[in-house]
């Protein structure tokens, strides 16, 4: 890796950082403040959040990353046996699910169920960083030997890019890196079959950008047919502007540049219809017209990638116009959007938060956050703003807390769920795992535990995973999500697993939508169809840190506690939620 690339990626530097400085932090407090008094017996001093959360036994790390890895070898091993090589395992009835084709209309399963054995594309990464070499060569040969695509499915081209063309790509390039750091990965005979396949997968989802003036892309495509006569014009933000890594990655790696380009496109045309009083976006735009016809600008649903993936595809490709972009967006949100005190772990005021607002005047349109929107604290990690990550992941987690889960809308000013399900999502350990990286802080080690718990107590079944129909009830659904297995057990596993690979080389890699892993590769930063130079903005060589608005965190001393927020500003998001 080049010089540049390692600058790149300040923020894993800023994590180093911040680490030291936490653990330092920790120990002076420990040390002058309480004298080691905890250790003794001396609880006197200590709140319940300090003391619950201060500590994690090295034995209760390894146990909980026994439980990961269980959790997720129970749910894979039943997939391949009641399901493969259908899409989903229903883990309550131990069968298979495909496409819906008796009911075109039923978008919540034929947006993501293609007929192309979604699971097993979008779980073989995670196969390979738990170390389990020998079942990631044969589901990849299951793959190349099963998986087809040219099937009459209609799906959404998000959702089929960050899930399986992210997948194969991902399992391509861990088969294909000469060093091989997560043990021998390459089948017998390999020849670049996962890569071909996303190739073609990729072309047959190009048609969503034919006949678009605006450069927005259809949401659906039928991977025979292409763009369904009576298809839907209107695209949500997150599903037109979050191609970019895997487009742009798939288009490097068969030198067409079309892929990145038409990803490229549409970002440029939702940057380009931003509200020009506050420089946000909808969530819902008209791909003929270019009109926004859903005016919530949130982080959640239907916006989250978007944000993510203009500072990841900054971090990928070392496009500087994206950082820019991120960083203005950013600013819009924390002027708009953002309530609460000013800073997350200092001063007075109400809890911070980030709600739903009118894009054109920034006031707010509703009570409710969304279960998606804490993966930006994921984001904000990435960004080096670390602080305000902290805050943003605590909200979520105090929901958690209350209910064992995260349902799918929390109304923060009723304190109860608008929407009751969880669907085994990951955004909230994902997050989790960020902020460990980044701090060392065992609170957050607690956290996974504690979601890991709540998971293997309410959601397992027969089979597998189950949806939560109901965060109160604990009734279950009959699902279990493909991205249960790409990311909510790898997440956890990687939580745990302090001596794995990703772990020890985190800053060469970043992780798609979808958890999948890509490597940071400098040739993927000089591609010679695109020359950043003849762009509007500077091509000087890029140097993240000073590009950055949200340099690494330099917190004053006296923002400095022993955990990641001071326990009277986690009693008041614990208040906020109804939880005490
Ligand atoms: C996943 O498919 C991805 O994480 C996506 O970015 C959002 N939705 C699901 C998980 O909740």
């Amino acid at each position: 890796m080049n010089d540049s690339l390692v600058n790149m990626v300040f923020s894993f530097l800023c994590s180093l950082v911040t680490l030291v400085l936490y653990t330092s932090v920790i120990k002076s407090h420990m040390v002058h403040e309480w004298g080691w008094g905890w250790l003794r017996g001396n609880h006197s001093r200590l709140s319940q959040y300090e003391e619950k959360y201060s500590y994690f036994p090295e034995t209760e790390r390894i146990k909980r990353l026994g439980d990961a890895k269980n959790m997720f070898q129970f749910a894979y091993d039943n997939y391949v046996k009641y399901a493969f090589p259908l899409d989903e395992l229903d883990p309550i009835h131990c069968t298979g699910r495909g496409s819906d084709q008796s009911d075109p209309s039923n978008l919540n399963i034929n947006d993501v169920l293609g007929d192309y054995s979604l699971t097993m594309i979008d779980t073989l990464d995670t196969l390979a960083i738990i170390g389990n070499t020998s079942e990631f060569k044969q589901a990849v040969q299951l793959v190349i030997e099963n998986v087809s695509f040219d099937n009459n499915s209609t799906v959404q081209v998000f959702e089929s890019t960050i899930r399986v063309i992210g997948g194969l790509l991902s399992a391509h390039l861990l088969i294909t890196d000469a060093s091989q750091p997560f043990g021998d990965l390459e089948p017998e005979g390999y020849e670049n079959e996962l890569l071909e396949m996303a190739y073609e997968l990729g072309t047959r989802l190009l048609p969503a950008f034919d006949s678009t003036s605006t450069g927005l892309p259809h949401p659906r495509v039928n991977l025979q047919h292409g763009v369904p006569e009576d298809g839907i014009k209107q695209t949500c933000t997150a599903g037109a502007g979050s191609l970019l890594l895997e487009f742009g990655l798939l288009g490097q790696l068969m030198h067409d540049p079309v892929f990145e380009g038409v990803a490229q496109t549409a970002v440029k045309s939702l940057l380009a219809s931003r509200s020009n009083k506050t420089g946000l976006l909808g969530n819902v735009i008209d791909i003929s017209s270019g009109k926004w016809v859903g005016t919530q600008s949130g982080l959640g649903a239907g916006s989250d990638s978007f944000y993510e993936y203009l500072l990841k595809a900054f971090i990928m490709f070392g496009n500087s116009s994206y950082l820019d972009s991120f960083n203005e967006l950013y600013s819009s949100l924390k002027k708009y959007m953002r309530r609460g005190r000013q800073n997350c772990r200092s001063g007075l005021g109400d809890v911070p938060m980030y709600v739903n607002t009118h894009m054109d005047t920034g006031k707010t349109i509703n009570t409710w956050i969304d279960s998606l929107q804490v993966a930006f604290a994921g984001v904000q990690v990435l960004a080096g703003d670390i602080e305000e990550a902290v805050c943003t992941h605590a909200l979520f987690y105090a929901i958690w807390k209350k209910y064992n889960a995260l349902p799918e809308r929390f109304n923060w000013a009723s304190k109860q769920p608008d929407v009751l399900f969880y669907p085994l999502r990951p955004e909230l350990i994902e997050s989790t795992y960020f902020l460990y990286q980044a701090t060392q802080h065992p609170y957050y080690l607690h956290v996974g535990s504690h979601i890991l718990e709540s998971i293997e107590t309410y959601c397992k079944s027969k089979c597998g995973y189950a949806t939560l129909h109901n965060v109160i009830t604990k009734t279950k659904e009959d699902r279990m999500e493909s991205f249960f297995l790409s990311e909510t057990c790898k997440y956890l596993y990687l939580l745990f697993d302090k001596d794995n690979h990703v772990n020890t080389a985190f800053h060469r890699y970043i992780f798609n939508t979808e958890g999948h892993l890509f490597p940071l590769r400098s040739e993927y930063r000089t591609k010679t169809w695109w020359n950043p130079c003849k762009d509007d903005r500077s091509c000087a060589s890029v140097n993240f840190a000073s590009n950055m608005s949200h340099q690494c965190v330099n917190m004053a001393p006296e923002k400095h506690f022993p955990l990641p927020l001071n326990s009277h500003y986690m009693e008041q998001i614990d208040k906020l939620v109804g939880l005490i």
